[in-house]
């Protein structure tokens, strides 16, 4: 092949041919009759090709809690980039990984000591799952093996996620998954809850489910419940009063370890560094990804217990403790960004802030949405809120995309669907002037789709 065709391949290929890319958790053949790009981002905004600016109601994916391309941030990645822009982790370190790792030990509550990094959600999710299978390996218990997951949880797509998730779609078309997986029920019941602030009176029984699950299958195999302390991606289910702390007490009852899925929840998104000091109950692990580097770059992690870390820390110290990493475990760019993000959190006091506009928050959710045409919930928790609409008999998930797709073109504002829900998480940086112009923006967008 010859340079000059080489060249005129690139240029017939880029930038404008969109079949290439096969997009992720998206309807690629509408997307690309009719694509939505994004060319910029700084602070609450996106920018389109054309320079519009859009509202982000969503934070990208949950995860830009600073803001869009923060200055900070921005220095810390060029500056990392040009200083080290990579290093192993497996049997060598950097600062970078080190610091961050202080920093979220840290921040995390009681003796949740310990990080173990990794580059996504679905793969801290994956790691969590190993480790608890290796601790109880370690303690001469192996035959604990089952993973308890719940209905509608989310957990990243990975086969140990997907198998302990409770996501019907995302389960029912890829084979067998993990044996050994049970699940506890969900715990919304919009009888019960419908337009509750914060967490519902109803449904700490269903924590009691986990005794059922004991009594099926013996406490002698079960490793670990997995649940997130507020489901997300299914469309925000802030937990039962009461029904965390049940939790805990039969995991401590039994002896599993409780792991909290905090990808979404942690770093400020509910007021508090993680949703575990907000509900006030401590897990044995925090999986963690997205807001740790307000999404400048992919990593994520585990935060473990310190009698978790320190059961591995036996035998001959030539030896791998365990048998797990990835080739990007606190790669120094996610890192140097995470160092900085937390810093940002921290010195503009982004966590607190939340805390204290989340009453506001809720109550302008409430009065913007309920009684809207089409509105049969709305669901708030720290700087969340879910609206649930009404499915046409005929498609289900359409009402909500045509939101989404019409938000985007007419009204300047993302927004995030799951079925026809929903669901708004901007930047902690929004101020309340923004919180009113962002409801405006997304109840006309509601009032305009039939
Ligand atoms: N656990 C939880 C609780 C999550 O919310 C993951 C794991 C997986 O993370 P990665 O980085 O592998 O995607 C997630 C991800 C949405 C939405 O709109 C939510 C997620 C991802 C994309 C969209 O609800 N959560």
């Amino acid at each position: 092949m010859s340079l000059a065709h080489d060249h005129s391949s690139i240029r017939e290929a880029a930038p404008n041919d969109l079949e290439a890319f096969w997009l992720p958790f998206t309807a690629n053949r509408s997307f690309k009759k009719n694509p939505r790009i994004i060319a910029g981002a700084k602070d609450m905004h996106y920018i389109t090709p054309d320079g519009r600016k859009v509202m982000d109601g969503t934070a990208g994916l949950w995860c830009c809690n600073a803001g869009h391309s923060r200055q900070p941030v921005v220095e810390a990645i060029q500056k990392q980039a040009a200083e080290l822009d990579f290093a192993p982790t497996f049997q060598f370190g950097h600062p970078k990984a080190f610091q961050l790792a202080s920093r979220i030990a840290a921040m995390a509550p009681g003796d949740l000591d310990h990080v173990f990094f990794c580059n996504s959600g679905s793969e801290a999710v994956d790691t969590a799952l190993k480790i608890a299978l290796a601790y109880w390996n370690a303690r001469g218990q192996g035959q604990r093996t089952r993973l308890i997951g719940r209905e509608r949880g989310y957990h990243g797509v990975g086969f140990g996620g997907i198998s302990v998730g409770g996501i019907v779609n995302n389960r029912k078309f890829f084979g067998g998954l993990l044996t050994g997986v049970d699940h506890l029920p969900h715990t919304y019941n919009r009888a019960e809850q419908a337009f509750t602030k914060g967490q519902p009176e109803w449904g700490a029984h269903l924590a009691d489910e986990l005794e059922r699950i004991v009594q099926l299958h013996d406490a002698s195999t079960i490793a670990a419940v997995i649940v997130e302390p507020m489901a997300g991606s299914t469309g925000v289910l802030p937990p039962p009063k009461g029904y965390l702390e049940r939790l805990r007490a039969i995991c401590d009852k039994y002896g599993f370890l409780l792991i909290f899925d905090e990808v979404i929840s942690g770093f400020g998104r509910l007021g508090t560094p993680f949703a575990a000091e907000r509900f006030g109950v401590t897990p044995d692990m925090i999986t963690f990804a997205k807001a740790v580097n307000s999404g400048t770059v992919p990593m994520g992690g585990v935060v473990a217990r310190k009698g978790i870390y320190d059961t591995f820390m036996k035998g001959p110290e030539h030896v791998i403790e365990l048998f797990h990493g990835y080739t990007y475990s606190g790669h120094p760019l996610a890192a140097a960004a995470g160092v900085a993000t937390l810093d940002l959190y921290r010195d503009e006091g982004l966590f607190e802030r939340a805390a204290k506009m989340e009453e506001m928050w809720a109550d302008a959710a409430m009065t913007a949405f309920k009684g809207l045409p089409n509105v049969l919930d709305v669901r708030t928790m720290g700087i969340v809120a879910a609206i649930d609409l009404a499915s046409r008999p005929d498609a289900v998930g359409l009402r909500a995309f045509e939101v989404m797709d019409k938000g985007f073109r007419d009204h300047d504002v993302m927004i995030r669907i799951t079925g026809d829900t929903l669901a708004l998480s901007p930047p902690l940086t929004i101020s309340e002037d923004q919180v009113g112009e962002l409801f405006d923006k997304v109840a006309k967008t509601i009032r305009a789709v039939h």
